[in-house]
């Protein structure tokens, strides 16, 4: 828990946004259509981040799991305090990280493995979910490898699916902030949850039909970008930025949040197990191309990661000069 001392919201706020230029469309993905493999590709080399329809998870397991962390979300603070602060896994409010990051968030860490010790009620409810959705996360990946000619198909996806995989799983909630008015700070924002790429492979986000989501563009403008409860918004992480050596983005994104509404996300972060090598792949690397990284182990990025801030340019510690 921070201490806040008066004004609050003073230390959550963010300048005004540059607009872009041209707002660009999100590129949304038909994973039902046979020629989404070349859409993917393009997504992630272009943004690092797109929509996906037609994704198979069943409404029911993403419909228990909101309401389930409604409910959490809604329960005293003495509650869910309990389950706090987390180490790394468990309930936190307003502080994200250890090295002084906050933002207008409450949230839940939990770790994607099936049978790990969640809140009570969550057990089942989150093992349906991020079961169905890694299965997705790992045809996306599969459909990847296939576009760009990777053998064997599973190069990313068996990572997700080893035993030992890392994969966290995180639920948002960024509770509304009556005192703050927009207009009457000179445009600045409240921050739910400050820029950041996300240092695992890919990330599978789902959100409620609350605004607050995000992305940087090339250009440096942010782009907002509007909810849909149903589809589910991807990221490309650090670790597939690098595997492929630099051809896809691992794209930055925040969250600001809403004065008036509530905003509930559920992400999976699909990581790889702590021991796995990361470095491009062998294939990816055309002629003379050299790798643009130094090799590292997943372990070793986590624990860089986890002594950053936030805003850090974590890969930057491991790129070749
Ligand atoms: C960003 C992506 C995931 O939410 C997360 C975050 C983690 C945390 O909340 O503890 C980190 C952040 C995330 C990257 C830098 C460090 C670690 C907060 C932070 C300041 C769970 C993750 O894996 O990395």
């Amino acid at each position: 828990m921070v201490t806040v001392s008066k004004p609050i919201i003073e230390q959550f706020l963010v300048k005004p946004n540059t607009s872009p230029l041209v707002i660009p469309d999100i590129p949304l993905i038909d994973l039902s259509k046979p020629e989404s493999k070349q859409h993917l590709v393009k997504a992630c080399q272009d943004f690092g981040f797109f929509k996906v329809v037609n994704h198979g998870v069943p409404l029911k397991f993403i419909n228990k799991l909101e309401s389930e962390a409604v409910n959490f979300f809604n329960s005293p603070l003495a509650t869910k305090e309990k389950f706090g602060p987390p180490d790394p896994f468990g309930y936190g409010n307003k502080c994200i990280g250890r090295n002084g990051d906050v933002g207008w968030v409450e949230y839940l860490l939990l770790n994607a493995k099936p049978e790990s010790d969640y809140p009570e009620n969550f057990q089942g409810i989150v093992n349906d979910y991020a079961t169905s959705v890694k299965a997705m996360a790992c045809e996306i990946l599969e459909l990847l490898a296939d576009e760009l000619k990777l053998q064997p198909r599973n190069v990313f996806s068996k990572l997700l699916k080893d035993e030992q995989s890392d994969s966290v799983f995180r639920v948002n909630h960024y509770p509304p902030c009556p005192e703050f008015q927009e207009k009457e700070r000179n445009g600045s924002k409240l921050v739910g949850f400050g820029e950041h790429t996300d240092p695992q492979i890919i990330s599978v986000l789902r959100s409620n039909n609350t605004s607050g989501l995000e992305i940087s563009l090339r250009d440096g403008s942010w782009m907002s970008v509007p909810p849909d409860s149903e589809s589910f918004f991807i990221n490309v992480g650090d670790s597939l930025q690098v595997m492929t050596n630099g051809r896809f983005k691992s794209v930055k994104h925040r969250v600001v949040a809403n004065g008036t509404k509530s905003r509930v996300s559920m992400i999976y972060f699909g990581g790889p197990p702590l021991s796995e090598k990361i470095a491009p792949l062998p294939s990816l690397m055309q002629g003379e191309e050299d790798s643009l990284y130094k090799e590292f182990t997943w372990f070793e990025y986590k624990k860089s990661a986890f002594n950053s801030r936030l805003s850090d340019n974590r890969l930057g510690l491991f790129e070749k000069i």
